[in-house]
């Protein structure tokens, strides 16, 4: 089992994943994203008590350096399957739930062993490495806060699905029926973005989105006090097209998208310490709990 004290490798992370497919050999199974361009597979889990249940995906990690969205989506996990909660045991058990923690497992291996600071994955381009994954998706792919030029953070890539990480992914999401909730996990700034990234006009489902998402913040401040800003992506953020939550909402009609920026409000930023991986994870996982409780009324 993990201890919720120290972020892990991906290797840790593989090798736990692996341990739960064998502990909860009935509820739990192992799942294939996609693959890296470095040949990784983008491992999950499936967490499932039977048919006919409506689906919940987490993808965290698809920003390399932001170590808190895997560790925090594992404490989840973990909690998932083995709180004694009522209400969590409820969210588990009444939904069928798809989380993949390192979406992007080559970036994830280079912050690790040789650049802490690293976002992007780690295809060459030129002279130059990396794409940026949430730039590469094919919603208005390059439109805005996204570059041309491989050396930038924020480079999109040669073209929409560009990449291996997001091509396969995508694909995998397009075989997920009757998917109500997609939550991207990313750290940091305490924020509940919704789509799209390219306008502040509340499209399609905003204000139910948004009210719902305020009072799930609600429910997360309750433990520690932690505070998050919900709105649009371009409002609460900035102008930045091409990530996976627009591409999830406009191409697979999901109707609760979000973008959770985790903690913290810029103190340590990237850095966040260990001792904050269990606080995150379970002050999160209130806020999904009553995430999912509430959209209830509207299915
Ligand atoms: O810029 C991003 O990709 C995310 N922020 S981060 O600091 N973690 O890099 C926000 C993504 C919000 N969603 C879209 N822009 N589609
Ligand atoms: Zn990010």
């Amino acid at each position: 089992s993990m201890s919720w004290d120290t972020y892990y490798t991906l290797d840790g992370i593989n090798n736990w994943i692996a341990q739960l497919i064998n502990q909860y050999p009935n509820i739990v199974s192992g799942i294939v994203g996609g693959y890296s361009y470095e040949g990784r597979p983008i491992l999950g889990i499936k967490i499932s008590h039977g048919p006919g249940r409506r689906a919940v995906v987490l993808e965290a990690g698809i920003h390399a350096r932001e170590w808190i969205s895997p560790a925090a989506t594992n404490f989840i996990a973990n909690e998932l399957l083995s709180s004694d909660d009522e209400m969590t045991k409820s969210a588990a058990r009444d939904y069928d739930w798809y989380i993949f923690p390192v979406t992007n497992p080559d970036g994830y291996v280079w912050s690790y062993k040789e650049f802490r600071m690293w976002r992007k994955n780690r295809r060459p381009i030129g002279v130059h490495f990396g794409v940026d994954l949430n730039r590469n998706w094919n919603s208005n792919w390059l439109r805005f806060g996204a570059s041309t030029n491989p050396i930038s953070n924020t480079y999109a890539g040669t073209g929409p699905f560009s990449e291996p990480e997001t091509r396969s992914l995508s694909e995998y999401l397009r075989t997920i029926k009757d998917m109500d909730y997609y939550l991207s996990i990313h750290s940091w700034g305490q924020m509940l973005l919704v789509p799209f990234g390219n306008t502040t006009e509340p499209l399609d489902n905003y204000h139910d989105a948004v009210n719902i998402g305020r009072r799930a913040m609600g429910a997360l401040s309750v433990r520690y006090g932690t505070n998050y800003t919900t709105g649009n992506i371009a409002e609460v953020l900035y102008f930045a097209t091409g990530g996976s939550d627009e591409w999830v909402k406009e191409h697979l009609h999901v109707p609760f998208v979000y973008c959770y920026e985790l903690r913290d409000s810029g103190e340590h930023g990237f850095l966040l310490p260990p001792e904050q991986i269990r606080p995150t994870g379970e002050e999160t996982l209130d806020s999904i709990v009553d995430l999912l409780f509430q959209a209830r009324r509207f299915g």
